[in-house]
């Protein structure tokens, strides 16, 4: 008996509550704090719902699970609009845009309207955020639209179930059971993404099999798109562009070859008869050997006006990749996009937007800005974010991006004067662009927690709101995923947020200190290997990027090297051109800095990589330490989950810390500074770790 009591009691706390991390940000367990919960109970004790399509259904299904979780209560329906606690309303309204909806309320009643039904379910979302983050629902008077049009994943996902750079499992899409068994994981996929107003997403892997488009194939995905729709989800294809060839047994997919153009009009038609409202394709050609138009002395325009031609009719958009890069050893893979897409500004179709990887390079913790935001003014560029971690540490490592994502959004391309910052530019605002898009790599698979690192789930949200608002604080963020994630008491939320926000810093620090970038494995991109000097291409090196010498390190993008900043604005370029003034963090991206220069705290090169390497080590401790103070505080199974990927992390962390200060110092020359000790590692020792951790 005494031990029931005692198993009870500690049942009590929450610490004893295991959560697989499956329900997201969507949490919905019982507010606890009494006076609040009655107070969102009377406003949702009834509801009523003017419009009657599949989104109403899933509307209401959320209010219930919402209030059912949250508050412990059934709200009633009722048909009579004028006694109903909460009114879900298509009308018109005064902002135009169809996914805008107002929330207003007075004593007795909330008000929820918008243009369209989606618009209603989008602001039922933002009802129940605030009730999970506890705040006030009186006197609302809340009017919100997305700036940007299309809030999208795109999923790296292979029709084998394999997924290119996930972390989580394997690819969520079973299809070998679609169409005929829609699995509930695809639903509660949708709920979570409307919850946040991603409006697309694209099924699969950019380096695209040409299957997705047989009908076999667009079968399955007719299933997917049906069971999104009621979520205001369309679904994107990738495409290979050598499928007249590969499906259609032409000889060519030459863009200009009239049987080509006939083969890709009756392949859209045939997508759009049976998916009427299919968004478009998305297209990677010419890029780490995808076959495109260049492949037939065509370019990138002619490739994408061709599809732009044949989809226009039903009205899809191509979404075109601008990452594209081939080695020309005189040049800097930095330029290559701008280099390849700039001269056809303008010369693009209405219904194609250009996707632009957020920096130059590669998915990087830290890049500048790519050179296209801000250059592209006659041909709509859209934002490609990473939300996988490809290069930040995989499921072992606790990045939030949210402060990547704002300090590139922030990032002023001064194109049209002071303030054209890369939220304007991708939200249309700058150049007026008709269409707008910002996407993220999604980092979901089958895991149960969906991303396998359950902290990665608050990169997902953060996307999504990013999205939907590019102005939003990565700050405000993470404060809404903590509430909604963990309900936990202030404090905890506190510590949680801090270690978050934190946490991008920390990894730059022990892996790519002062905009050393590109160093890590090659092909596998885990860990570090600094050193590698031979690749299939130079340009997958980890040299051609760091360049250290004896002299010094970094790659001079100045007019004395590559010049490729002169792809900005003069007065975006200023920031970065004089080694003197530059942020610290941006150093190595742009000049060959030499190891004994020193840096306005008076440190020299070296002796600040050095710091920083040490310090992100350190900081690892710190998250750890902080995290513990976690148990008891959140359910058990999360703490335990974080708290032993931690441990891994700081593992790793001293890998990336002692592997790069051994191979740098190789060429400085230069002593470990104190206080920090030499690693007793060997060179050797560390190189051999990479089959250590069974990465490749
Ligand atoms: C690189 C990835 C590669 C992707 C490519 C892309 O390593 O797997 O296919 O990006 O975005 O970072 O196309």
């Amino acid at each position: 008996m005494r031990f029931i009591i005692l198993l009870l009691l500690s049942m009590i706390s929450y610490g004893s509550f295991a959560d697989d991390g499956y329900r997201l940000w969507l949490k919905y367990d019982r507010i606890q704090n009494e006076t609040l919960r009655k107070n969102y109970a009377q406003k949702l004790a009834s509801v009523s719902v003017n419009f009657s399509d599949e989104t109403a259904k899933v509307t209401v299904s959320e209010i219930e699970k919402a209030t059912s979780g949250l508050l412990g209560i059934k709200s009633k329906t009722l048909s009579n609009t004028a006694q109903a606690t909460l009114v879900l309303k298509v009308g018109k309204i005064e902002n135009e845009n169809p996914e805008a909806f107002e929330i207003k309320s007075s004593k007795n009643q909330t008000v929820i309207i918008s243009n369209t039904s989606k618009g209603v379910l989008y602001g039922v979302f933002e009802l129940i955020r605030r009730m999970q983050t506890s705040e006030s629902l009186e006197n609302l008077k809340i009017t919100s639209a997305p700036k940007i049009q299309l809030r999208m994943l795109n999923h790296w996902d292979n029709n084998n179930g394999t997924i290119e750079r996930g972390y989580a499992g394997m690819s969520m899409w079973k299809w070998y059971e679609l169409p005929e068994r829609i699995d509930s994981r695809y639903i509660d996929y949708a709920r979570a993404n409307a919850s946040i107003g991603i409006n697309g997403t694209v099924l699969n892997n950019v380096n695209a099999s040409a299957r997705f488009i047989t009908p076999e194939y667009l079968g399955k995905v007719k299933a997917l798109a049906d069971a999104f729709r009621p979520y205001g989800i369309k679904v994107f294809l990738s495409i290979n562009f050598a499928s007249p060839k590969i499906l259609g047994g032409l000889k060519t997919a030459d863009p200009l070859d009239p049987e080509v153009k006939h083969w890709w009009k009756s392949k859209a038609d045939e997508v759009y008869k049976l998916i009427p409202d299919f968004g478009g394709f998305v297209v990677k050609a010419n890029s780490e050997g995808e076959p495109g138009p260049m492949d037939f002395g065509r370019t990138h325009k002619d490739g994408a006006n061709m599809l732009a031609e044949a989809i226009a009719p039903h009205n899809g958009l191509i979404i075109w990749r601008a990452f594209v890069y081939n080695f020309d050893p005189k040049g800097d893979r930095f330029a290559a996009a701008y280099n390849e897409f700039k001269r056809f500004d303008g010369e693009f179709l209405p219904n194609i937007i250009i996707q632009v990887k957020n920096g130059p390079i590669d998915f990087q913790v830290r890049e500048p800005i790519s050179p296209l935001f801000g250059a592209m003014e006659k041909t709509p560029v859209s934002m490609e974010f990473q939300l996988t971690q490809e290069y930040l540490g995989w499921a072992t490592h606790w990045v939030y991006e949210g402060p990547m994502f704002e300090e590139v959004l922030k990032t002023d391309t001064h194109a049209k004067g002071k303030g054209s910052t890369v939220a304007k530019v991708i939200d249309g605002e700058v150049f007026k662009y008709p269409i707008t898009s910002m996407i993220g790599v999604a980092n979901t698979g089958s895991d149960r927690n969906w991303t396998g690192h359950p902290m990665a789930q608050a990169n997902w949200y953060a996307l999504g709101r990013m999205a939907w608002n590019p102005e939003l604080t990565s700050e405000k963020i993470a404060d809404e995923w903590v509430k909604m994630t963990f309900q936990s008491d202030s404090k905890s939320s506190e510590t949680i947020k801090k270690i978050m926000l934190e946490s991008r810093e920390i990894y730059t620090n022990y892996t790519n200190p002062l905009g050393v970038h590109h160093v890590m494995g090659e092909g596998h991109h885990f860990g570090p290997e600094p050193w590698v000097e031979k690749a299939p291409r130079p340009d997958w090196t980890a040299l051609y990027y760091h360049r250290a010498d004896s002299i010094g390190i970094g790659f001079d993008r100045t007019e004395k090297g590559s010049n490729s900043l002169g792809q900005y604005h003069p007065d975006l370029r200023s920031k970065y051109s004089d080694i003197n003034t530059i942020q610290p963090e941006f150093l190595l991206w742009f000049h060959h800095a030499p190891w004994t220069h020193k840096l306005q705290n008076g440190k020299t090169v070296w002796d600040e990589m050095v710091t920083r390497y040490y310090e992100g080590v350190k900081s690892v401790e710190k998250m750890q330490k902080e995290w513990a103070t976690m148990e008891g505080k959140i359910d058990s199974e999360t703490f335990e989950n974080v708290e032993a990927r931690l441990k891994t992390q700081y593992k790793e962390a001293l890998w990336w810390r002692d592997a790069s200060v051994l191979y740098f110092q190789k060429y400085s020359k230069m002593p470990v500074p104190s206080p920090y000790q030499k690693s007793t590692r060997t060179l050797e020792e560390l190189k051999g770790l990479v089959d250590v951790y069974h990465v490749r």
